[in-house]
């Protein structure tokens, strides 16, 4: 079952034509249908988005409010034990799935609902967090956090699950947790899995304002020691860190950013940091996205794409309207981002009006991460 969403709109192109000009760059003619922001209809967060084939994927986390999913996910004795906990905020017991989205030209979104339950994780409960996916060998691999883990005597973290196709359904790929401890302080939780453009693939990850990093074995299932016999790389870098880590590589350089703040808060907020490798040293240059008081609040966790062959950038992320204050409101926009000649990247303006429709290039498979 999949649900045809076009929420396009004509846009005063006047706003846009002063936005970018002010920042140098080239002016868009009139009239061009812009996807309205948000960009997905209803709460979710934490948004990944993934070009896979000919379309953008777009993985979020549910993020409704309320005690009960709104369609019963099925839980085992054991799912059932550990929701009954009343230390559980009601929000993440709703938070059993997780829905995707699928686009031709980051204007018309296609629903896919429940690439991920579960039903089918037997470990997880609650809690089913900023999913990230990642094609290898033509199979597609989405890490994803569960059961917001508070000490490694809990069940929980981050997992793998599996599937032949983007839109799933995804099936855990190792019955238990890839990441089940908190190491180096870092809550396994926001897991972004990023290939190299020597095909490495790593897995950045972690909350309580603590990053981590780890390389995936070359099926992506398990962890594959560093070469000085480490598996986990504490890389937190800025104190200011607290979680949603995503690495893009542009022209050689490795970007890491992450969030900022509290998420139900007006503060959250993106920043970044620059290194020379996939595992640093990391130089933090400050925050791109935060919160604009006409448009949006609690702007942050993002993420990243580039039109392959182009230099062109998206960023995706979510963000609170100005008339609502529940943490768990919130809804996925989408800007662009532009990128300075020296490599700094430009605070990217949030808008109402969204992005022009962007179809892929042909056979558009990128090689690394994003
Ligand atoms: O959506 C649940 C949590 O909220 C994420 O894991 C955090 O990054 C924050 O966005």
């Amino acid at each position: 079952m999949s649900l045809q969403l076009h929420r396009s709109r004509i846009v005063p192109s006047i706003d846009r034509r002063t936005v970018l000009g002010s920042l140098g760059l080239s002016l868009i003619p009139s009239g061009v249908a812009y996807a309205a922001n948000p960009a997905l209809p209803g709460w979710y967060a934490d948004p990944e988005i993934r070009i896979f084939g000919d379309r953008y994927w777009i993985y979020p986390t549910h993020s409704a409010d309320g005690p009960a999913p709104a369609t019963p996910s099925r839980f085992t004795p054991w799912q059932a034990h550990e929701r009954a906990s009343p230390k559980i905020w009601s929000p993440f017991l709703r938070q059993t799935f997780l829905d995707a989205f699928s686009s031709p030209d980051l204007v018309s979104w296609t629903r896919h609902p429940r690439v991920l339950d579960v039903k089918d994780v037997s470990w997880a409960a609650y809690a089913m967090w900023a999913p990230s996916a990642i094609e290898q060998d033509g199979r597609y691999f989405l890490f994803f956090g569960a059961n917001d883990i508070k000490t490694d005597r809990q069940r929980g973290g981050i997992g793998v699950a599996v599937s032949d196709r983007p839109e799933g359904p995804f099936l855990d790929a190792i019955g238990k947790p890839l990441i089940g401890s908190i190491v180096n302080g870092a809550q396994p939780i926001d897991q972004m899995a990023f290939r190299d453009d020597d095909g490495t693939c790593y897995l950045y990850y972690g909350g309580w304002k603590h990053c981590n990093v780890v390389r995936l074995s070359r099926d992506l299932t398990s962890l594959a020691p560093f070469a000085d016999g480490k598996t986990y790389k504490a890389i937190t870098p800025s104190p200011d860190y607290v979680e949603g880590p995503f690495m893009l590589k542009r022209r050689g350089i490795y970007y890491l950013m992450w969030s900022e703040g509290e998420w139900t808060g007006p503060l959250y907020s993106v920043a970044y940091a620059t290194g020379p490798s996939p595992l640093g040293p990391f130089t933090p240059h400050g925050r791109i996205l935060e919160q604009d008081a006409r448009v949006a609040r609690g702007a942050g966790h993002h993420s990243a794409i580039c039109i392959p062959g182009t230099d062109d950038w998206y960023i995706v992320y979510h963000r609170r309207p100005l008339s609502e204050t529940d943490g768990n409101h919130r809804q996925v926009a989408i800007e662009q981002m532009h990128f300075r000649k020296d490599g700094s990247i430009i605070p990217v303006v949030l808008t109402d009006a969204g992005v022009a429709p962007r179809r892929l290039p042909l056979a558009a498979r990128p090689l690394s991460g994003v």
